[in-house]
């Protein structure tokens, strides 16, 4: 094993001449049809773009590089990242030296902040971390390069300086904009020694004598890392990225497609309907009382937050273990009883329903409950952790990308009067 740049630089040759061999053998080989249904339909299972550091066997959940996520709760963010980079994990020494690369780049500059301070003091904090990333791309390394001249083949160094840099700084914005927007009091500093994820959990400033809230940051960094390309978030920053935009440019795109709620923002939606539905049957919804909600919202034409996805048609692996952490740690916590509750009846009712292709719980339906034990309350704040996690995926995408020399990506676009003509 040896230094992410320096494994890299060795890997990358290896694909470049698999893939150009691939795609010289097989080029005009098909691996999908596409039907009006998908043209209209969001584009559902089509297969049409390439995505190597992860993929989401419907049936199964996410794989990290071919390794479930679930066999890898137990890793570091650091790990995943450099999993995601290159398909392998890191020694102990490389995991180390990650560590302090991304400690050493985590200065936030100070313009951020008054860029920051500047904003509405209701403005979102999805909104305040996407523009924070946006002001810093004047600092992008990619596009200093670029502007030079630089040879396709090395494209690929200058991300990953930006990626790098991009990672290192953004537990500090995130944190900043949770004490910031919250008036939680001043910054905190990051600590010398402390990962990356344990200084996140640290620059919070929750209350956390015993560590297990930094545990639980560890895991939600990890848990959310990458789900294949795509889906909104991974996919527009890999459709800015391909127009050779830098990682800012990118990666602040794809995070406002996480702000949707049909996406990240899902989990502040998740739990808020948890909360509500304790609030209504003060503390202790029955089962009754669960599938008359869950109807309810049915019925008001609303969506059930945290449960259905796109691509999964099982329980999403990473709620599985959220839910394991959160009954581990805190089976008797009210919220935490209701999530489980929860996840008894409303596929059920889903089911009874009958209009979800899939009725079970993804990656939002718990995630909520485990920050929300914690004394984390607010729930708008929590696409933001997602994000912060979510970004070790999308630039690892746009390094691998950027290897592969990956052109601009332009599907063609019809009108319903070309499907007309067209199709009997
Ligand atoms: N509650 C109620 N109805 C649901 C549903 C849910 N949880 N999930 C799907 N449906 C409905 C859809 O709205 C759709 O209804 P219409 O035919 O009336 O439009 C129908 O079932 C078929 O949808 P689908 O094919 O099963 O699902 P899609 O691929 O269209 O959508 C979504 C996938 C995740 C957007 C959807 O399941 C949903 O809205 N879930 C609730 C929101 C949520 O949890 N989002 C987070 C997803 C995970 C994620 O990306 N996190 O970041």
């Amino acid at each position: 094993m040896a230094k992410l740049q320096n494994r890299l630089a060795k890997l990358i040759p290896e694909w470049r001449t698999e893939t150009r061999a691939l795609v010289k053998k097989n080029g005009d080989k098909k691996i999908s049809d596409v039907t009006v249904q998908q043209a209209y339909g969001g584009m559902r299972g089509v297969k049409a773009m390439i995505c190597d550091t992860s993929e989401v066997p419907p049936d199964v959940g996410l794989l990290i590089r071919g390794t479930p996520i679930g066999k890898l709760a137990d890793k570091t963010p650091e790990d995943i990242f450099y999993l995601l980079c290159t398909g392998e994990l890191p020694n102990a020494k490389d995991r180390r030296a990650l560590s302090d690369e991304l400690a050493s780049r985590a200065a936030v500059p100070n313009y951020v902040w008054k860029v920051l301070e500047a904003m509405p003091k209701d403005s979102h904090p999805m909104c305040m971390l996407d523009t924070a990333i946006l002001a810093m791309e004047r600092e992008s390394k990619f596009r200093a390069a670029y502007d030079k001249g630089m040879p396709k083949e090395d494209y690929w160094k200058p991300m990953l300086e930006d990626s790098l840099d991009l990672l290192g700084r953004m537990p500090a914005i995130a944190a900043g904009v949770y004490r910031m927007r919250f008036k939680k009091g001043k910054r905190i500093a990051p600590k010398k020694n402390l990962t990356w994820s344990e200084n996140y959990a640290h620059m919070l400033g929750i209350k956390d004598p015993s560590g297990e809230f930094a545990d639980c940051m560890r895991l939600y960094l990890v848990l959310h890392c990458d789900h294949e390309g795509g889906n909104v978030s991974a996919h527009t920053c890999h459709l800015v990225g391909s127009a050779l935009s830098d990682a800012y440019y990118s990666v602040s795109a794809g995070l406002n497609g996480l702000a949707g709620p049909l996406h990240g923002l899902a989990n502040q939606e998740c739990l808020n309907w948890i909360i509500q539905l304790n609030k209504q049957f003060k503390g202790k919804p029955s089962r009754e009382d669960i599938r008359k909600t869950a109807w309810e919202t049915l019925n008001a034409g609303k969506v059930i937050p945290g449960y259905g996805h796109a691509v999964l048609r099982v329980s999403d692996p990473r709620f599985v273990e959220f839910r394991a952490f959160g009954m581990k740690h805190f089976p008797n916590d009210p919220i935490m009883k209701t999530v489980n509750d929860v996840y008894e009846i409303v596929p059920e009712v889903l089911k009874e329903q009958g209009k979800a292709k899939n009725p079970w719980p993804n990656v939002d339906a718990g995630s909520g409950a485990l920050l929300y034990h914690y004394g984390m309350k607010e729930f708008s704040y929590y696409t933001v952790l997602f994000s912060v996690s979510r970004a070790m995926g999308m630039l690892s995408q746009l390094v691998v990308n950027r290897a592969l020399g990956s052109p601009i990506e332009r599907p063609k676009s019809v009108t319903t009067e070309w499907i007309k003509k067209n199709v009997k």
